[in-house]
């Protein structure tokens, strides 16, 4: 019988075990994965990378560690962050808690958690921490035939450890998400030919990456302290100096020259975070658009790919943007085509390649799907996690999921959930959102020294009336996203993550904590 078991061993499992077993727990950890890592383990496709910065993607629990580990680019390779969770999972000897290959199914709590193994293994603990990731479970291919395919196909979310030879090989990409984005430009390079699958164009800005001198590296170590608490005190959990104006204050010729600024940074929040209303007032969002917009056309040759390739069926920022590396220049390739497929749906893979409702047929030795995850809640229902009545999580969210602060469910005594949906998680800097679940988690259990928390099933509901009346006034309920649940046919369309930012949701995390976990009923 363990003090707490956490499931996942991704960026948040290994601070919840490095956590938790400093205030003295017996803890244990189990991953589906043959390493450490998380989305940094499973994601391995050409290309992949974070989109906010190594400094800053990066813990802030341990000052020696900031000190000691050298990012060697802006915007982190995913070989560097998982080379960088390997080293904490060594430095602080993690490993040795750590269960890999292990894949938890089920939950059961009748007055402690029972956790089964998908070899039938029972464990038992007082606590349970599902540390299970937002973007954990790749979406089945939707497309029917594709057992009848010759050739190879992958999911960038499930990519092969030994990695995927396209030389000369004729290589298609459905989906154009920041998965697709990012590994479109690499996979060109080596293909004879690319055909890109794409049903929504997105928005996506340049990453301006490159290596990180020593000067910058020196100086953000200086004031590494400064850096995270302003990182805190953000709405995004980077750090950021904060928009103080409207968009539509301003006069078209400055506000040019803002957004200009903003894309010449190389950041997720150079434009939207230009002026305060991008996310909350069409007319705002629309003139940061239409400047994204007129760059797709400067960038791409093509006027009709151009086109083609420019989002106007969402706001910007409200599908998750990409920073890419030479995305849509790599339309202007010879040996690249992109493929209305919104407007001449795919129909079905065949043995060798695949056939659009419109009777188009392309060979392809290579398919690549990066067509995403079931986001936010696919993690948790896919565990069967069985509360005080028996009930289901799975059930119980079949109309969207409820939560208290994203951390905890009324009818799942002792159950926390790291970046649960309800929690601005996905919306932030994710490290950022990891460190404070963590830390508000270890805070919680050693206030409980032993005793069972859960929940009130009014604290829950007044949480999240809360996040879905935040969700309505920001723009993105406009929009058909794995935010809202619209990727998934079948899943609820309601919009998960807490949008009230991360500094604001600190504090309300801190306040409730700070009244002896107001909102909770504690016993024992
Ligand atoms: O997945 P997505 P992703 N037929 O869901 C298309 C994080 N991430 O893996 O928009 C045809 O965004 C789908 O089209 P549509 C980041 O938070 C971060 O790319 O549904 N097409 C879309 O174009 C990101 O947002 C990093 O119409 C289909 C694409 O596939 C999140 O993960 C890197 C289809 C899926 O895009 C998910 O990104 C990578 C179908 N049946 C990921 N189904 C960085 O840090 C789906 N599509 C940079």
């Amino acid at each position: 019988m363990y003090d707490a078991i956490i499931v996942g061993a991704g960026l948040s499992g290994l601070y919840a075990l490095h956590r938790l077993r400093g205030l003295g727990l017996r803890v244990k950890v189990f991953e589906a994965g043959e390493g450490v890592g998380g989305t940094w383990h499973w994601n391995r496709y050409p290309g992949a990378r974070c989109d906010v910065e190594s400094v800053d993607y990066s813990y802030s629990f341990s000052p020696e560690l900031e000190q000691e580990w050298d990012w060697t680019e802006k915007y982190p390779g995913q070989p560097e962050i998982l080379a960088y969770l390997e080293h904490v999972a060594d430095r602080f000897d993690l490993r040795r808690d750590i269960l890999l290959g292990t894949r938890v199914v089920a939950a059961r709590f009748d007055g402690g958690w029972h956790v089964t193994t998908e070899t039938g293994e029972r464990v038992g603990a007082r606590y349970l921490v599902m540390a299970t990731g937002c973007l954990s479970v790749p979406k089945p291919v939707e497309v029917d035939g594709l057992a009848n395919f010759r050739g190879e196909w992958h999911h960038t979310g499930r990519w092969p450890h030994e990695g995927v030879d396209f030389t000369g090989r004729r290589v298609g990409v459905v989906g154009t998400g920041s998965s697709g984005i990012q590994s479109i430009p690499v996979i060109a390079e080596q293909a004879g030919h690319l055909t890109v699958f794409q049903r929504t164009p997105n928005f996506s800005l340049p990453a301006y990456n490159g290596p990180l001198a020593p000067e910058t590296r020196r100086a953000v170590k200086a004031a590494y302290g400064l850096r995270r608490s302003l990182a805190r005190q953000t709405h995004s959990g980077i750090p950021a100096e904060p928009a103080v104006q409207s968009a539509l204050e301003v006069g078209h010729e400055e506000r040019l020259a803002r957004y200009q600024a903003g894309w010449e940074r190389g950041s997720l929040v150079g434009i939207l975070g230009a002026y305060t209303d991008l996310l909350i007032d069409r007319a705002a969002n629309d003139t940061a658009a239409e400047f994204v917009r007129s760059k797709i056309r400067e960038r791409v040759e093509d006027p009709a790919d151009a086109e083609s390739l420019s989002p106007r069926d969402h706001p910007f920022g409200t599908k998750r943007p990409c920073l890419d590396s030479g995305y849509f220049e790599t339309f202007n390739r010879d040996d690249v085509t992109l493929v209305d497929v919104r407007e001449d749906p795919i129909a079905e893979i065949t043995a060798k390649g695949l056939r659009t409702a419109g009777g188009s047929e392309y060979e392809l030795d290579t398919l690549v799907f990066a067509t995403g995850f079931d986001a936010m809640t696919g993690a948790l229902t896919a565990v069967d996690i069985r509360g005080a009545h028996g009930r289901s999580l799975r059930e119980t969210w079949e109309a969207g999921p409820r939560t208290y602060l994203g951390l905890a469910a009324a009818g799942f005594p002792n159950l926390f959930t790291v970046t649960g949906p309800g929690s601005p998680s996905v919306l932030s800097n994710m490290v950022v959102s990891i460190e404070q679940h963590v830390d508000w988690i270890a805070d919680c259990l050693a206030f409980l020294e032993g005793r069972t928390i859960e929940a009130t099933a009014a604290a829950q509901e007044a949480w999240t009336a809360h996040v879905r009346e935040v969700g309505a006034a920001t723009l993105y309920p406009a929009a058909d996203s794995w935010y809202m649940g619209a990727n998934v046919p079948g899943k609820p369309r309601v919009f998960m993550p807490y949008a009230g930012g991360v500094a604001l949701y600190r504090r309300l995390c801190d306040e409730v904590a700070a009244k002896g976990y107001e909102g909770f009923a504690i016993t024992g």
